[in-house]
């Protein structure tokens, strides 16, 4: 697996000199966000964290390897090309073996994160179960790999497109858990909460904590922590259901499914709210950047003394 990982200039230093790390994915470069808004928040992910002191290690496929740090060149191919494809485990080993360009989804980016050593990772939102999922059984595969690879992934919850309930409940049932940050209700990506209820952690010492122990005790899964979007930023719930409805119908209008249902729910969105939506997802990005780097300082602080995590 090794001479599959092509690590960037600024990463491989980093890791020499023991600098923190922190991964960053690229489908919400590619297929979550309009250009050329895309491309300047792939940048100003990357500075907000130098600003803390933690390497960003943005993920994607691209000749044949899993690039792990990307340069500008890199960035902009990904903001800008409309023929990236868009990878989930199951597209992984196509990908590579095509030498295609491939942008990470948040499952795809744990895995190639985890091959790296990276163990903190921010994202927006997770994918999840999506509404009318009794029927259509689409379930993200972020769900799945939350459940089996051991990195922490920073989100502000899961999509409000999607069941959140039905996403907590199948997160329950992988045994992932699931950490409200400063709050004990769920987050719903544009708004700050739901009224869904879950465990409360306080500090990012907290989170790395309960990383550590996990792996001692071997339970070798994912933890997301979900981090509210600031309240000035929020769009209220109420208000976002009806968006979500109309893209929902439109979706359905227009035969949307599989990988193309989520790209496609969240740019009508945009379109609908006239580019609020992409506002709060903005901000809630850059949020969630920030907190990471907090658990990574402190993860990799403590177990550069002593413990092989
Ligand atoms: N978060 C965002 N925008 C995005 C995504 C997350 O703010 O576009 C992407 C992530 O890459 C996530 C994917 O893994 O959407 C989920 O897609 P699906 O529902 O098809 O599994
Ligand atoms: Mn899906």
């Amino acid at each position: 697996m090794k001479k599959y990982l092509e690590f960037s200039k600024d990463v491989k230093e980093a890791f020499k000199k023991k600098q923190s790390v922190i991964a960053l994915e690229s489908t919400i470069i590619s297929h979550g966000m309009p250009y050329p808004q895309n491309l300047e928040v792939a940048g100003k992910l990357e500075a907000i964290a130098r600003e803390m002191g933690v390497i960003p290690a943005t993920i994607c496929l691209m000749d044949g390897k899993v690039k792990i740090g990307l340069v500008q060149k890199d960035l902009e191919l990904l903001a800008k090309a409309d023929n990236i494809a868009k990878v989930s485990r199951r597209d992984i080993g196509r990908i590579i073996a095509t030498k295609k360009v491939g942008a990470t989804t948040v499952a795809a980016t744990m895995i190639a994160a985890n091959w790296a050593g990276i163990k903190v990772f921010a994202t927006g939102g997770i994918g999840g179960v999506h509404r009318n999922a009794e029927n259509t059984f689409d379930v993200s595969n972020d769900l799945i790999e939350l459940s089996r690879v051991p990195v922490i992934v920073v989100s502000a919850g899961a999509k409000a497109i999607l069941d959140l309930s039905k996403t907590l409940e199948y997160l329950e049932t992988m045994g992932v858990p699931v950490y409200g940050y400063r709050t004990d209700r769920f987050p719903a990506f544009y708004s700050s909460q739901s009224n869904l209820k879950v465990d409360k952690l306080d500090t990012p010492r907290q989170i790395a904590d309960i990383y550590k122990t996990n792996i001692k005790l071997g339970l070798i899964n994912g933890i997301l922590v979900a981090n509210p979007i600031p309240e000035k930023y929020e769009i209220p719930f109420a208000e976002m259901e009806g968006y979500i409805d109309s893209a929902l119908e439109k979706a359905d209008e227009n035969n949307i499914t599989g990988r193309e249902l989520t790209p496609f729910l969240l740019s009508e969105i945009v379109k609908i709210t006239e580019g609020r939506s992409l506002q709060a997802n903005i901000k809630l990005v850059e949020n969630n950047v920030r907190l990471a780097c907090e658990i990574e300082k402190i993860l990799y602080y403590t177990c550069s003394q002593k413990c092989e995590v």
